[in-house]
């Protein structure tokens, strides 16, 4: 859909075409993009679109810097030099495509299982994402992905818990009278949620952020309660106790409404204040003082989001907070209820069939867990496990940089005998590991449809330009390869717009592609009455079927509480949220936004690092039994004692060493849903001068920097 703006009466040399932001991140922005003579010049938001109301963030406004970056790969590229090294020739579509095909042919021969699909939200296209991919691993048989980096233990506890993945309309924020921001740097990663709650606090509302790191977010909050990573539960069910004890829970709410709350309630009644606080780190009254907020406002609204379970008990942690609103009966007030995801509302328009999962016909292929592709790379298969992996196709994700326990993943992807594919706009960490990239479009050259995960609207987003060099869309590079392959199923001809009117389809695609968004069908206010889509329509406490028990607080797997001989070793505790103008490792390679981020540098309170004789500035040296990773240390009041914070997710070849964060996190699993936890990581921290202790020679810290010479930040 463009919209003439200027000049010719017939081609006019500047118009404008409607897209949406794909990026993975809650806002999903309607972007307006002007296209000056083919060129996109300029990539804005839209002020006609209500959750997003024409703001952008500073990445996604520098998005034509990114995709009209000198290094974008543009053509087919062959490795030629080691794994790792980045080395490539150019060669044709043609050789690429036959290459790729016969040597997954020959694989498949053994066993497809033995190729492995790999991606994430790159893009969070419902096209450029799995339509057409799904349907090419589908048909090959290739191993499953369990796709769980980010938010499978919070996403499967919340659906555990409300039936779906659902919760408060974004903008009813705006009339909430106490907002707890929980476990979410909103100025960082929502944005247009944070418009919302400054709507609020000039209506007189309260903001409490819970965070350990004091972020952007914190410090323009009326409290901030720093935690200890990985006790939310435990101050959930403090919370609890203290409005059973005082009586402010909702009664009727409770007996119409939530199923199990009688075995609840003795649960929280074992977690006096005192008890959480101990596990906390935070003062009793302080919870105390909360409960009675959160038990007497008139409309109290919870913005939850993933970055607090991205430990081991991430997933009991979201079934405790998600119930609080049920419990005080929050939801029947328009500024009242929570939000984790809203991506529940969405799905469910999505065709089923749109992957095509009937090509299996019959065949049930192993999953593997992307959040444990290090140890997965390096298996070398058995009856458990099935065969060893041989062949990776990678899009839409860069594991070697945001994949934990990174030593690993990278001495996975080094192996010579694995056959890898990436599908990339630029050479990323992962892309360096290649036998051949195919270079990728960007969002303003092909079609998509994105759903949100932070509001309740669809968006489109028609190509603004022709592709660059000779880049294709993921979708046509998945035809392509089925092509080559062989498969003559009617289902790999659809182009982009068959797909597109296959996605959604019961919703009015005329109206979505005219206007650039779409509001999905949600109830005003959808759980006032009760109406959990679980089979009673009652919240479950005790989760589907009951199968998962009370919810209780369950301990990170890294703490002095829960592993004392490995915290007499590493006394910090590691977390490692997102830079502000980094999304992911995307635009970690736009000089304009690294040279605002600066460095890595890791966070720390000045008593810890007085302790260890660290000043503000001074390069130091992370380690633990994972690896080493050096950066510079901030001295500051962001970091709580006894907590560091590793901005993440830095590319590795543009730090002095080649490592990131990832070199320390490790690839243990959260309580439910199979998610990595990147925020259950203990560590400890030197000044770079000091002697190296002997633990730190740990297996696989040898750099790739070291052996191949980091690349220079230009
Ligand atoms: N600018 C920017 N925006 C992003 C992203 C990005 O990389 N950069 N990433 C996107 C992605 S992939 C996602 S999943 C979304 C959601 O992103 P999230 O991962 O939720 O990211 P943040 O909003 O930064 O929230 C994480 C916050 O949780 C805090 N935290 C860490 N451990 C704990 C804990 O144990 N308890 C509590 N209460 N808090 C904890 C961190 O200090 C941080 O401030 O954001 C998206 N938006
Ligand atoms: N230490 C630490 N690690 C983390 C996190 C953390 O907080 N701390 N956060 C985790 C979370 S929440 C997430 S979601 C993951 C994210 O991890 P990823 O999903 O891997 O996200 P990105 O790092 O942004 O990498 C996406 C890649 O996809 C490419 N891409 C984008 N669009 C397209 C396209 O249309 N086609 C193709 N072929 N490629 C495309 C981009 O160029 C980019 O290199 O990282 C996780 N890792
Ligand atoms: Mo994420």
């Amino acid at each position: 859909m463009s919209v003439a703006t200027a000049s010719s009466p017939l081609v006019p040399a500047e118009h404008i075409v409607r897209g949406a932001c794909p990026h993975d991140c809650p806002d999903t922005c309607a972007l307006r993009v002007t296209v000056r003579d083919g060129v996109a010049v300029k990539v804005g938001g839209d002020p006609d679109h209500p959750p997003t109301h024409g703001a952008l963030c500073t990445k996604v406004s520098r998005y034509p810097e990114r995709t009209y970056h000198p290094e974008r790969v543009l053509t087919p590229l062959r490795r030629v030099g080691r794994k790792g090294e980045g080395r490539f020739e150019p060669i044709s579509w043609e050789a690429a495509l036959a290459e790729i095909a016969q040597r997954l042919q020959a694989i498949a021969a053994r066993d497809p299982q033995a190729i492995l699909p790999y991606s994430y939200a790159g893009t969070m296209g419902l096209l450029q994402g799995e339509a057409m991919a799904g349907r090419f691993f589908h048909r090959l048989g290739a191993s499953l992905l369990d796709r769980s980096i980010c938010a499978n233990a919070g996403g499967e506890a919340l659906a555990g818990t409300y039936g779906a993945k659902i919760g408060m309309h974004l903008e009813h924020f705006a009339e909430a009278k106490l907002i707890l921001i929980w476990g979410s740097n909103s100025i960082a990663s929502n944005l247009h949620f944070w418009t919302f709650a400054q709507q609020a606090k000039r209506a007189g509302a309260k903001l409490v952020c819970i965070d350990p790191r004091r972020s952007e977010t914190a410090e323009k909050c009326h409290e901030h309660l720093a935690l200890r990573p990985g006790t939310d539960g435990a101050l959930a069910l403090a919370l609890m106790h203290e409005l059973i004890g005082h009586e402010l829970l909702d009664a009727d709410y409770i007996a119409r409404h939530v199923a199990g709350f009688d075995a609840l309630r003795a649960e929280a009644l074992q977690w006096p204040p005192e008890r959480a606080a101990a596990v906390c780190g935070l003062p009793a009254e302080v919870i105390r003082a909360l409960a009675q907020d959160y038990g007497r406002s008139p409309a109290a609204a919870i913005r939850l989001n993933y970055g607090m379970q991205r430990v081991h008990g991430g997933g009991n942690a979201v079934r405790l907070i998600a119930l609080l609103p049920c419990l005080t009966g929050a939801w029947r007030r328009r500024g009242g209820g929570l939000l984790l995801s809203a991506s529940g509302w969405g799905r469910p328009h999505v065709a089923p069939d749109l992957q095509r999962p009937g090509l299996l016909a019959g065949r049930q292929p192993r999953t593997l867990n992307m959040s444990t592709i290090g140890d997965d790379l390096l298996h070398e298969g058995s009856p458990a496990f099935g065969p060893r992996v041989e062949a990776v196709i990678v899009y839409n994700s860069n594991p070697v940089a945001v994949a934990p326990d990174s030593a690993r993943v990278a001495a996975g992807f080094a192996r010579e005998d694995l056959y890898t594919v990436v599908l990339e706009h630029f050479l990323t960490d992962t892309a360096d590991h290649a036998d051949i990239v195919l270079p990728a479009t960007t969002q303003l050259e092909h079609r998509d449809i994105v759903l949100s995960y932070g509001h309740t609207w669809v968006m489109a987003n028609a190509p603004a330009i022709a592709p660059l060099g000779e880049a294709r869309p993921n979708t046509r590079i998945f035809r392509d390869l089925a092509r080559a392959m062989g498969y003559d199923e009617p289902c790999f001809a659809d182009d982009d717009e068959t797909l597109a009117r296959q996605a959604l389809p019961g919703l009015d695609q005329d109206a979505l592609w005219r206007q650039g968004w779409l509001r999905l069908p949600v109830p005003e206010q959808p759980l006032a009455d009760g109406g959990f889509p679980t089979p009673d329509g009652k919240a479950r406490v005790l989760g589907p079927g009951d199968a998962w028990g009370v919810p209780t607080h369950v301990p990170p797997h890294e703490s002095a509480d829960s592993a004392p001989a490995l915290a007499a070793r590493y006394p910090l505790a590691m977390i490692s949220p997102p830079a502000r103008h980094f999304l992911n490792s995307s635009f970690v390679n736009v000089k304009s936004l690294r040279s605002i981020e600066g460095e890595p540098v890791l966070e720390m309170h000045p008593d810890d690092a007085a302790a260890r004789g660290i000043v503000d500035g001074a390069r130091v040296r992370v380690w633990n039994d994972r690896g080493v990773h050096r950066c510079k240390a901030v001295v500051g009041p962001r970091a709580r004692p006894g907590v560091v914070n590793g901005l993440g997710i830095w590319w590795r070849k543009f730090a002095a060493d080649g490592t990131n964060v990832n070199q320390l996190t490790s690839q243990k699993l959260t309580d439910i849903g199979r998610g990595a936890t990147f925020y259950d990581c203990l560590v400890e921290v030197a000044a770079e001068a000091g002697d190296e202790p002997a633990d730190a020679a740990a297996p696989g810290h040898a750099t790739r920097a070291a052996a191949t010479g980091a690349l220079q930040p230009d």
